[in-house]
This record gives C-alpha cells, structure tokens and sequence, in this order.
C-alpha cells in the first residue's frame, strides 16, 4: 500500500560553496524520495538555505550589498547543482521566505505564551565563525574548541528555551525509539551525551544592536532569534507553504491533502531527516525537544551519516583541496558521481574522496559490469534478431535462476533503503548484473546464432537478457536516472521511467515480444586514466592497473579471459581494502563473551571497534598502543554492539593471537598500503 514519504536535507549555509559533502545528503535524500515516488508514495523532498545570521550579514557588507541581496545571488550556486545533479525536490526553502519568518515568529509567541522561553542575564565566550557560544571551560588554550580561531567575552540578556526541562523525556523517548536515531553507534553517542551531562537552557536570541539579520523576535522587538531556531523551524514551516498539494492525480487525496495541508498536518512528521554528523546534536537535542514543547510528533527517523575527507584530510579552503561536485559532474557525469559516492562507503561512516577510486568505479563496475552486459544484449538483438526482441522459448534451469534473482532484487532493495544503506542495494543489484553476464557467457549466444536448430534457445536467451536489462532499469532508476533512462528507451519502453510503479513493473516476463531496441552509445563512457588529472588522490598506480584490465576485457569483444587463477586478485581488488593506522583509546571487556573486547580507536575520527582478542589481551594491554585497522568494513553487530572495522593479527607462537602494529611511531588514521 502506498503512503507518504516526506525527506529532508539540513538547509545549508548560504555562504558557503557548495562542495561534494553538500551533494552527498542531498543525493542520498534524492535516491529516497525517487524510490518512494516508484513505490507510488505521496513524497515531499526538502532541501534549501539557511540564510540568517552573521556571517551572511557580513559577507554583504564586504560586498556593498543587502544581505538579502547577497543570499538571492548565493542560493543560485545551490539551485543550479540540484538541477546538474538531477535532484528532484518538491521544494526549496529559504529562511528568509516571508511564510517561513511568520511561522517562526508565530511558533515563538506560542511558546512564550506557554511559558517555554524566559528572558536572562547571559555571559558567554562567543565565537563569531561558527555562530556559537561556549562556556569557559568548553574552550581549547582559549580558543573556539571547534575552529580554534579567537573568542569574545559578551554578557547581554537574552532569551532562552527552556530545554533542560525535557532531558528525562527526550532519554525515555530515544531508547523506547531505537529506529529514531540511527545508525545505532550515534545513537548510542547521543545517549551517552545525555546520560553524562545535565542538558542547559538553550539561548535563542541576539540583541538586535548586534545583529540585525534575522528572524524579530514577536514579543520583544530589540531582538532577532539565533540561526538555529529559526533554521531548525524550516522542516516545520515548509509543510505549510511549500508541501506539494497534489500526488498522483487520485482527486479523494488531492482534496484531503489540500485540507490537511492548510493545516500543516498531512506532511508531519517527516519520515527521514538526513543529515551529517557535524549537526546531529542540534537535531537530536535541540530540535527533538523544540518539537516537545510544541506538541508535535517526533521525526520518524534522524540519520547522521558519516564525512568525506580528502586523503583522510578535512576538506578546506586553506588546504586547497575541496572536492567540487560541479567539477566532477561535467568531468564524470551525474550518474556515476551519484553511483560512486553510494557504492564506495556505507551510509554512516566516513569515506575518503579520490578521483582514481571515483575512476575505477567507473570503469570496473559502470563501464564494464553494467555497460558491456547493456552493450552486449543490445547489439546481439540487433544482429541476430534484426533488433526486436523475440519471444522466449521453453525457460530451462539458467533462465529459472536469472528470473529468481531479477525478482528478488526489489524486496531486498526496498529492506537496503528502508535503513538507508545505500550501498548495500547497489550490491544487491550487482549480483543481477554478473549474473547475467555469467548467463551471456554460459549461454554463448554467439555460438547459439551459428545453428538453425538452436533458433529457439537463442530466442530464450536473448529474451532473459533483455528482461534482466529492464529490471536492472527499473532497480536502478533512483540512484541513476539518467542513464537508466536512456537505457529504458534504447530498451523499446514508452515513458519516463521516473513515473513507472514498482511493484506493477517487478515481474519477470513483462518485456513485450516484438519490442524494438536499438544500440546506442556506451552507456558510461570509461576513463582514460592516462589523460585525465588525478590531483586529488594518491592511488593512481592500482587504478591505472585497473584500467588496463578494464581495457583488455572491453576489447576480447564477448566473453572475457576465464584462465585466471582463483585466488589471485588484481593490485584494483586489493585497493579496495582500506587499512589505516589506529590509536587504541579505550577498551573493556564485553559481558558474557570470554573472547570478544569492545574498543575506541582513533583513526583519524573515533571509531567502535569489537575485537575477538580477549583471550590473548587484557583491556588495560592495549591502551595507547597502535594497531591496524581495515576501516571500510560494513559494519556488523557482535552481542549487540556494533563494530565499524576490524583489528588486523596473526596466530602467535603462544598459541594466543597477536596484534598487527608499526614498527616506528605513526599518527593514527595513516593509510597502509
Ligand atoms: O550546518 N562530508 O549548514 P552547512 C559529508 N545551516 N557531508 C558534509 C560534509 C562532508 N565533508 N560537509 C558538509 C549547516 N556536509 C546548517 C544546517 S539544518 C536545520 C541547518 C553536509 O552548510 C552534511 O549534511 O554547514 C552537513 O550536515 C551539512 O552539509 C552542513 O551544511
């Protein structure tokens, strides 16, 4: 039965320029609401700007413009990515949108009348950047904890909600969720915060002397909210004035919904609030307990997913090395942009942007997994069936076996994305796409088209080949839609494939005999790693590696080179192992497992390690000591803890296992190889 979707990115900072951790939620937000679309959902995407606050104000000044100015010619860096990157939101909001100022102001009055703000002396170490007050002893050698530039000393009155008052129900509410925050291990950090500190009143205004650039406060007009209220508000405010009125042509819901919309009720509560995991205290505490006090449901789901780095570096300007998803779109495309950074690393944890892994993606898996098997079944239909797709003979065992997997993939799809792991769908599709390949192989169709008495079973093949193709299509569409577009009609279907229903089309069989195909252009064109600028990674050789086999398979025409031995694997293969140095931080032992310890280890960012290793090492052991760490391991659960990677070790002479590790000192998070 279909329902409502309603998905949401954070609202990004106007100033800043959109760069690849930016494209990244607003994909992954993309993939879902394209997917629940398929599933014949009412949807609702949100993305936008977070336009208020200092910075912004500043920024404007420098420039002898309005700030508001400066945002309308800003937020067009973020518009026009969306539409490179075939983004398919319903809506963009803006915090300077007057509808969204008058419901943040309506939302504070009621609060106020309630008696959830109160008005007090404030003092605090304020840090301008990063719009962000901290107290005395948050900060690091006198300096912003978070940035480490300067900070002021500013006493004023201002407004405060009153959050602390919430902090038992918020607890209550998270652990009788366990689907609200997710992953899991953020959950558990969430948790842990909470269960560790007493939660403070929230400050939610500025003195308008010094700053003037936001939302006024109704009730005082000396003052204007802070950036968070107002911008947390924005998934609020959206359901009002930007939520799509009409689904899917049904007039019954079209006029519900144009009720419920007025009221703002239809859409709420959101289903999934994506976001990173720089900003999911302000979600998980701020906004959770605001949604409190304002006697609305919950999100059903808050999903911090993890950070790009750049050769396990922060991305900044002064380094010079942030990734620009408009670059990379019109070197590489969208759809392989969007297939790469949701295959290469497990929605939740932190991936490390290189061109020659984006290139060997696109090469190995694009170019020679999906585009050769594309390539292949088209041109044989063309040859060997002047390009229409004939009718299936008799299905024999292999056929049973393609047509099993093809209709399994949606139900596993539909699980994959349900938790958002995005690159486990893709995995899943994967299996369809190399077994049908190894079906061409085993079939031989070329051999088939030599003999008249094989006429039939060619037919058959060709058919299942073609099927396959199809419903790679429709499991494929979220994630590249224009690609998969262009296949859908290359493959004789009518349409968008955005518009198609799932489940009406999931069926093995629905391809139409008598379809006319025709061949086309690769579908994804391969990198040639040669002429292309690698600047940004340092793993050009094992890619380059991976482009010569790419390049030998792609030229043996039909089926490739099968005399390689088994347990040999390409320098490519090896490179997908990520290894990095890691710092044990802390350890201790897991109730009821004898061989299992549950660790801390740094690896450029903290990560929870569970480790078979307690019958060889104490906890106290391995404190401070390094050791390596395969960190691009999916993460599984042990006794009900996760684990985000796993300890390398050998079998030691004493029988007991020993610890791979440096032979000098290194810094944790270096990468091995
Ligand atoms: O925080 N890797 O806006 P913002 C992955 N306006 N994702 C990244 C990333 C990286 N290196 N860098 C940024 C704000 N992101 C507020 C939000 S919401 C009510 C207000 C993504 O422009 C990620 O989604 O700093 C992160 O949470 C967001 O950009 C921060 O965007």
């Amino acid at each position: 039965m279909s329902g409502k979707f309603y998905v949401t990115t954070p609202i990004y900072y106007v100033n800043d320029i959109p760069h690849i951790g930016h494209a990244y939620t607003t994909v992954a937000a993309d993939i879902l609401a394209r997917y629940n679309r398929l599933c014949g959902d009412d949807v609702f995407f949100l993305t936008g700007t977070d336009e208020h606050g200092q910075k912004v104000e500043e920024a404007a000044g420098n420039r002898g413009i309005s700030p508001k100015k400066h945002a309308d010619l800003m937020v067009e860096n973020f518009s026009a990515l969306w539409k490179k990157l075939l983004i398919t939101n319903d809506a963009f909001i803006r915090t300077t949108d007057e509808a969204h100022v008058r419901t943040v102001q309506g939302i504070l009055q009621m609060l106020w009348d309630r008696g959830e703000i109160e008005r007090r002396p404030w003092k605090g170490w304020y840090c301008t950047p990063d719009e962000r007050f901290w107290t005395e002893t948050d900060l690091v050698e006198g300096n912003c904890p978070d940035c480490g530039r300067a900070v002021e000393l500013i006493e004023e009155e201002n407004y405060f909600f009153l959050m602390s008052k919430y902090q038992d129900r918020l607890m209550n509410y998270i652990k009788t969720n366990p689907e609200y925050i997710l992953p899991e291990f953020r959950r558990n950090e969430v948790m842990g915060f909470l269960k560790s500190q007493t939660l403070g009143d929230l400050c939610i205004s500025r003195p308008k002397l010094r700053l003037s650039w936001g939302v006024p406060i109704p009730f005082d007009e000396k003052f204007v909210t802070y950036v968070w209220f107002d911008a947390l508000l924005n998934y609020f405010s959206a359901t009002r004035y930007l939520a799509p009125k009409s689904g899917h042509g049904h007039p019954e819901k079209e006029a519900a919904k144009a009720y419920y919309n007025s009221k703002g009720e239809f859409w709420w509560p959101p289903d999934c609030h994506i976001v990173g995991k720089d900003i999911l205290t302000t979600h998980a505490v701020y906004w959770s307990t605001m949604l409190m006090a304002m006697n609305l449901p919950l999100p059903k789901c808050l999903f911090a997913h993890g950070w790009w780095t750049v050769e396990g570096k922060k991305m900044s300007k002064s380094r010079g090395n942030v990734v620009s998803p408009n670059e990379m779109v019109e070197r590489f495309g969208a759809d392989a942009l969007r297939y790469f950074l949701f295959r290469e690393v497990p929605f939740g944890l932190d991936g490390n942007f290189s061109i020659s892994a984006l290139a060997g993606r696109i090469n190995n898996d694009l170019a020679n997994d999906l585009g050769n098997l594309a390539s292949r079944a088209l041109n044989m239909i063309v040859r060997y069936r002047n390009a229409t797709v004939p009718s299936p003979g008799p299905e024999g065992k292999k056929e049973s076996d393609l047509k099993a997997m093809a209709e399994s993939i949606p139900d596993l799809v539909k699980n994959d994305l349900g938790k958002l792991r995005f690159n486990n769908a893709l995995e899943n599709i994967w299996k369809l796409v190399s077994l049908a390949n190894k079906y061409i192989e085993d079939t031989a169709p070329w051999k088939l088209a030599k003999n008249p008495g094989d006429t039939e079973r060619l037919n058959t093949v060709l058919y299942s080949v073609a099927e396959s193709l199809r419903l790679l299509c429709i499991n494929l569409a979220p994630f590249m839609p224009e690609s998969m577009q262009n296949l859908w009609t290359r493959l004789g279907q009518e349409g968008e494939l955005s518009q198609i229903n799932l489940d009406d089309q999931s069926k093995w069989g629905i391809l139409r005999p008598g379809t006319v195909v025709t061949k086309g252009e690769p579908l994804f064109p391969r990198i040639d790693m040669k002429t292309n600028n690698l600047n940004i990674s340092n793993n050009s050789t094992a890619s380059k590696d991976k482009e010569v086999s790419n390049r030998k398979q792609a030229e043996s025409h039909l089926p490739g080179d099968d005399s390689k031995a088994d347990n040999l694997i390409t320098i490519a293969d090896f490179a997908k192992v990520e290894l990095k140095t890691g710092k044990i931080l802390a350890a201790e032992s897991i109730k009821k497992s004898k061989k299992l310890l549950r660790l801390d280890v740094d690896t450029g960012e903290t990560r929870q390690i569970v480790a078979g290793i307690a019958m060889s090492y104490s906890p106290e052991k391995l404190l401070g000591k390094t050791v390596i760490v395969v960190t691009n391991l999916a993460p599984a659960k042990l006794f009900g803890i996760e684990s985000q990677g796993m300890l390398l070790a050998v079998p030691g002479n004493d029988g007991g296992l020993t610890l791979l590790t440096t032979d000098k000192d290194a810094a944790p998070g270096a990468k091995v190889g």
